[in-house]
């Protein structure tokens, strides 16, 4: 029964995908004689906390809390931040029980939300279905804990590992419905990178195609500044917002970018440093960034251990050809047993592809 509820408060939680960062999917239910009376989530960054839309809920049907028990997917807040404290509200509203999924690692709450409500006489049961509480938040967890965002590397490729043919064409590899897919999770994202090889042979316009959906952030990591001002992506930058990152500090050669609507941030040296690239992302409050090519820019992330999930999209075709690329490049590692393993894997099909994806 409680799985039951929080399924439902999960369920929630999810609507806010995409727009709640760098805050976390939040979803809540109010259960009285094992029947719903109230229901909310976190919509918007910002806006109500799920806890306090599940109470308006309940008042907006004409009924009372009074005695009824919170189901929530995050422990609630003890704080007051763009909104006030939720714990308030609970107890407030005279709630007997609450059953908390995940715990907020956020040091303004992290434990003194539960405290709170224990403190106020009411029964909280926490770890409710906890993993999978846990997994709507992987990037908020990650972010708050490290200040970096959560990188998800994807890629696809064919069965015999080619992320393109011999020549370099490489569209398509996949078909309609992953290649949605990916624009779903694009929606999902703050900001998705690429590298310049990337621009430089795709041109790609990394938008989000989708109705209702919204674009994120376009990073290109481009070093000596190489991103062509009549490609995709520096054309559209005036609608969409455009970041290229490089070590060229000549800010004349900025101008052009930057009256194309284009952001342009240097970093020292002669490469971009990702570790300081990402860390200036997480400062600005993206809390995840899709990566989405080339196989440079993937091993460069994977091998500084910036990398926290892989999905790779296989299509069931096969390239052959023994100078087609595959998907990471760099040196590699030297033997099997030094390879990057993967856990936590799950499988799905999307039409005639296969996305597999796993956490490092
Ligand atoms: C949310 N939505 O439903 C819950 C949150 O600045 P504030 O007031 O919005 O507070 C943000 C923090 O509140 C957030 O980092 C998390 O620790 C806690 N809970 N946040 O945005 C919610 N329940
Ligand atoms: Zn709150």
């Amino acid at each position: 029964m409680h799985e039951t509820f929080m399924r439902r408060a999960i369920s929630l939680a999810e609507r806010g995908r995409g727009h709640t960062a760098p805050n976390p999917l939040v979803g809540a239910v109010l259960v009285r004689d094992g029947k719903i009376i109230g229901e909310g989530f976190h919509a918007f960054y910002g806006g109500l906390h799920a806890e306090r839309a599940a109470l308006e809920d309940c008042f907006q049907r004409g009924l009372s809390p009074a005695g009824a028990s919170l189901y929530v997917t995050l422990e609630p807040c003890c704080h007051t931040g763009k909104q006030p404290p939720c714990t308030e509200a609970i107890l407030a509203a005279d709630i007997r029980a609450v059953f908390v999924g995940s715990s907020d690692p956020n040091p303004l709450v992290a434990g003194k939300g539960i405290a709170a409500l224990r403190q106020g006489g009411i029964a909280v049961t926490e770890h409710v279905s906890e993993s999978a509480c846990d997994a709507l938040n992987a990037p908020f967890f990650h972010h708050i804990r490290t200040g970096l965002p959560f990188v998800l590397l994807k890629y696809a490729m064919t069965l015999d590992g080619k992320t393109a043919c011999a020549s370099g064409a490489s569209r398509w590899i996949t078909g309609e419905a992953a290649r949605e897919e990916v624009h779903r999770t694009r929606a999902a994202v703050g900001a998705v990178m690429v590298g310049i090889n990337t621009v430089l042979q795709d041109d790609p316009l990394l938008t989000c195609r989708i109705p209702g959906g919204r674009n994120p952030l376009r990073v290109v990591c481009d070093s000596g500044l190489r991103t062509p001002l009549d490609s995709a992506l520096v054309k559209t930058a005036a609608e969409v917002p455009t970041l290229l990152a490089c070590c060229v500090s000549d800010t004349a050669r900025h101008e052009a970018y930057l009256a194309a609507g284009c952001e342009v941030l240097t970093f020292p040296g002669r490469r971009v440093d990702l570790r300081a690239l990402l860390t200036s992302l997480g400062a600005r409050g993206i809390n995840e960034v899709l990566v989405e090519g080339g196989a440079e820019l993937g091993w460069a992330l994977l091998s500084a251990g910036l990398v926290q999930r892989v999905q790779a999209y296989i299509a069931p075709k096969l390239f052959g050809g023994k100078n087609a690329p595959s998907a990471l490049g760099g040196t590699g590692v030297p033997y099997p047993i030094d390879a990057f393993a993967l856990k936590n894997m799950h499988i799905r099909s999307f039409g005639a592809d296969v996305r597999i994806e796993g956490d490092l």
